[in-house]
């Protein structure tokens, strides 16, 4: 086609992009320049399909509101698939197909799936356009809310084509919302077959199909597929770690900066934290990813990260003027939002943005809504969308080639008891079982029973393209491939923690910055401000900065207390939780469970013999 060979050189691209065509017949094919015409033409096509319903230009100028189908809502954890070529490869977390019947699979389902449709061909860089760090994608989709979405999530276009051009190599990443149009059909404003939804990876061969949904992570394929679960396999095999991390800057009164990266899972404040606004006078955070973290040791044997991501896909209830004034800003103008609330003035809406609600809402399902009403306006996983640039607290590094140096990774999930509100681990073996032993109270970003406990190492367990025991174990082997010194400290995090009458014990939000300055101060190497614990280390009395809280003595109390019962049940649900990875489970985690039963026995020999 000769529309093709003007667009690129490479034939290899060529080849594939008109071999997806042959088989998914396209009326038409899109090449992508990434242009901000492209962008708005694109989003003017959504509006006139009734896909997009412009918002109040003198409100949220150049942004718009889209509703999916009340199917296809969230990331399909059950429908998503490591068809690595032996079935152990993949683990127990993942569900895995024999390639060669995916691909027989997917054939099918592919066949014929874009008729009447435009079939888009998107070139995109994860990380920093010509950094050694970044990947280079090429998504092919036929829906135009991707492309708007991937002209806000990724750096795509002509420039990663260059780069393409030169590495001769991409992932190949193929889409389809799944519902050929018949000669003159009205399509519907979301297409999708929920019922058919295949999200696919091949990670032996870096290659992405996506099959029935047109969903965030279902359908944005640089996002969890590239970034996380084929570039989680590639990391292993060269020795980098790609993790589902926010990458922080953080600088202190004096103006020292330092970088941290920090792993929650899905919908526990990880952009709040990405955007913090400290509370303390003179410390200053400012945010290098929200979601995704790339890291790599450099040549000095220091950790560098780089945020592959070019934008924000943030979860919407919540968010506020309060709770996170900086993503606020972010999303005042040229943004995206799905599955919020229309207000009666054009402009979104969604449970925690005020306080009263208004008195009238168009819910996300398009119905009438009122305060009364027993629903949700917004649904629990709407989410807004804008590029990292319009963030008011966007790190000056978030561009760089080179990354940022990570002095400090934090672990966190949402849990109401048990966990303390900070522990720095002994070591970076320690440091590793901390993060495997991630669990969280569920949320809405995943399909599941909301509240229940669920064990999620890493907050990888949807995102780890390979065996999650190998993923320990490659854990464990980074830190054997760098000095101590060189290796950032490892912490544990919740601030989640409630009282025994159901309330948090801890502010949160622009107070979590108290945290942050204890975790600052101790990779400046301050000793003083450590005390042991069977757990790990907890900040001595005092050392914790919560001057100015109000925070009584027995909240605090209660933020770092642990009871041994509770601990056994805790060393019990751990164990049986790695059970299921069998033989791939590094014997040090096994070891880390053994030392941490130890020292909880030793402790609390020690708190009876002294009555404390
Ligand atoms: C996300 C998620 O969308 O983790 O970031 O679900
Ligand atoms: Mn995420």
């Amino acid at each position: 086609m000769e529309k093709l060979s003007r667009w690129t050189v490479y034939q290899p691209l060529i080849q594939w992009v008109e071999q997806i065509a042959q088989l998914c017949c396209p009326e038409d094919i899109h090449l992508c320049n990434g242009s901000p015409e492209e962008y708005q033409t694109i989003c003017q096509l959504l509006v006139d399909q009734k896909t997009f319903i412009p918002l109040n230009q003198s409100l949220r100028p150049n942004s718009f509101l889209c509703r999916s189908n009340p199917k296809d809502v969230a990331r399909v954890e059950d429908q998503t698939f490591i068809c690595s070529k032996r079935e152990e490869d993949a683990g127990p977390t993942n569900h895995w197909m024999d390639p060669e019947a995916m691909r027989k699979n997917l054939q099918r389902l592919f066949k014929g799936c874009m008729s009447g449709r435009t079939m888009y061909v998107i070139p995109f860089s994860m990380g920093p356009i010509g950094s050694p760090l970044s990947i280079i994608g090429v998504e092919i989709t036929d829906s135009p809310y991707v492309v708007a979405h991937m002209h806000l999530m990724t750096r795509m276009g002509d420039e990663p084509l260059r780069i393409l051009e030169q590495e001769q190599q991409f992932v190949p990443c193929v889409h389809s919302v799944g519902v050929p149009l018949k000669p003159g059909e009205q399509g519907k404003a979301w297409p999708c077959v929920p019922h058919k939804t295949h999200i696919v990876h091949f990670p032996e061969d870096r290659e992405i199909w996506s099959f029935g949904s047109g969903y965030g992570g279902n359908a944005l394929l640089g996002k969890k597929c590239l970034a996380l679960r084929i570039a989680s396999e590639q990391a292993r095999r060269e020795n980098w770690l790609a993790e589902h991390m926010l990458i922080i800057g953080v600088t202190n009164p004096q103006g020292k900066k330092k970088f941290f990266a920090a792993a929650f899972p899905s919908a526990c404040g990880k952009t709040n934290l990405a955007m913090l606004q400290s509370s303390l006078p003179g410390w200053k955070v400012e945010c290098v990813g929200d979601d995704i973290a790339w890291m790599r040791f450099g040549e000095d044997g220091k950790l560098y990260a780089i945020n592959p991501e070019y934008g924000f896909f943030g979860v919407a209830p919540g968010t506020s003027n309060q709770s996170n004034p900086n993503a606020m800003q972010t999303i005042s103008k040229n943004a995206i939002f799905t599955n919020v609330a229309l207000t009666d003035e054009g402009d979104v809406w969604w449970e925690g943005l005020t306080d009263p609600p208004p008195d009238h809402l168009v819910d996300w399902r398009g119905e009438n809504w009122h305060p009364s009403s027993d629903q949700v306006a917004a649904h629990p996983n709407s989410r807004f969308a804008a590029r990292a640039e319009q963030c008011p607290v966007i790190d000056p590094n978030f561009n760089s080639k080179k990354g940022v140096e990570i002095s400090a990774i934090l672990f966190g999930g949402r849990r109401e008891s048990v966990l303390p509100l900070v522990v720095e681990s002994f070591s970076w073996e320690h440091g590793v079982f901390l993060g495997a032993s991630i669990s969280s109270e569920m949320t809405a970003a995943a399909r599941g029973n909301i509240g229940q406990l669920r064990h999620d190492p890493f907050a990888m367990l949807p995102f780890c393209g390979y065996h999650m025991g190998d993923y320990f174990a490659h854990w464990l082997k980074m830190g054997s491939l760098a000095s101590s010194n060189n290796l950032p400290k490892i912490f544990q995090v919740n601030w989640f923690r409630q009282s025994s009458d159901h309330h948090y014990l801890w502010p949160g939000f622009g107070e979590n910055m108290r945290v942050l300055q204890w975790v600052f101060e101790r990779c400046e190497g301050k000793e003083e401000i450590v005390q042991y614990s069977p757990l790990g280390y907890l900040p001595t009395e005092g050392a914790l900065n919560v001057g100015g809280l109000s925070l009584s003595p027995s909240a605090l109390h209660d933020l770092f207390s642990f009871d041994y019962s509770e601990w056994q049940q805790e060393i019990f649900y751990l164990r049986h939780s790695f059970k299921i990875f069998g033989k791939r489970l590094p014997r040090q985690i096994d070891r880390e469970l053994d030392l941490l039963q130890q020292r909880l026995r030793e402790g609390e020999e020690r708190s009876s013999k002294y009555g404390t």
